[in-house]
């Protein structure tokens, strides 16, 4: 094929969740019609200066491709263009509806990093020390600090470095009063996630997100919450099991419930061929 193309992804990562969904249904093939890249988040290779000169944020996915002239570095971009090739299927019906759905599913207010790595009080914090998240951190940091030591007024590095610091301390530190107001801080940004996910309802057009056929909101709606599932200790095969996010939000706001459109959405989109190759299980 001309335009073979590379895309950056992880195994690790939601977001690369939006491309693979587009790559399956628009039936693109690994090794015919582009070639992979992993990249380990865990070990930090997001941020090495050959993969910061592809994407200066340091995320993934990336795309890159013969016929472009620098790297597509947004999920819902890459969408747009593998969507672009061929026959255009994932363009939203209501379109107005489908960019609230995305500006909401990619602000970092619903980012999930806060389930992932917050906590809202020491037994919380303590089973975060002691999870898999805690390793992800530190290796993060070690080669955030290798990256600095290499560069020091690089201002990629200066920053990142910084602000995983901010979290990786905590995960240092003895649980204890160091961490109060980060617990507060967290509790807050629980509020703003409850209510992010009542929005989200109530922009949800049945029977998929953005109308009668699976689009783009679709696709950059399931990475986020089959990722905020599985951050919630749901067990990975439960695809359709609420009770574990909505428990964990319910801690602090008590009446929270998963709303009935996105439970009716979530039941649709997982019948889909996309939906059941990117998503056997939870990730
Ligand atoms: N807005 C970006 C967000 C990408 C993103 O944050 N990706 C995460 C993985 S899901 C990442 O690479 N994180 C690494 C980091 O922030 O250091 C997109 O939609 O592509």
């Amino acid at each position: 094929m001309a335009d073979k193309f590379t895309i950056y992804s992880s195994g690790e990562s939601q977001w690369v969740g939006v491309m693979h969904l587009a790559l399956v249904e628009k039936g693109l093939k690994k090794d015919i019609d582009y070639n992979v890249k992993e990249i380990s988040l865990s070990n930090g290779d997001n941020f090495a200066p050959e993969y910061i000169a592809i994407n200066p944020n340091g995320t993934v996915p990336s795309l890159t491709a013969p016929s472009l002239s620098k790297p597509i570095t947004e999920s819902a971009d890459i969408l747009r263009w593998i969507d672009a090739r061929g026959t255009k299927t994932l363009a939203p019906e209501d379109a107005a509806r489908s960019k609230e759905i995305l500006d909401l599913m990619h602000s970092p207010s619903m980012s999930t990093n806060l389930i992932l790595f917050q906590a809202r009080d020491a037994d919380e914090m303590a089973y975060k020390k002691g999870s898999a998240w805690n390793a992800f951190l530190e290796g993060r940091q070690t080669r955030l600090d290798k990256e600095l030591a290499a560069q020091p007024t690089h201002p990629f590095y200066v920053s990142k470095t910084a602000e995983n610091l901010s979290v990786t301390s905590l995960y240092r530190a003895d649980v204890g009063p160091t961490h109060e107001d980060f617990y507060k801080m967290t509790d807050g940004m629980y509020r703003t996630l409850a209510a992010g996910l009542d929005k989200l309802d109530s922009l949800i057009a049945l029977p998929y997100a953005a109308g009668s056929r699976v689009s783009e909101a679709d696709y950059n709606t399931v990475p986020w919450l089959a990722h905020a599932m599985m951050g919630a200790d749901t067990p990975v095969a439960d695809v359709q099991d609420f009770g574990p996010l909505e428990r964990l939000i319910q801690k602090t706001v008590p009446d929270f419930k998963i709303g009935s459109k996105i439970k009716e959405w979530w039941s649709n989109i997982a019948k889909t061929e996309a939906f059941k190759e990117v998503y056997p299980v939870l990730h």
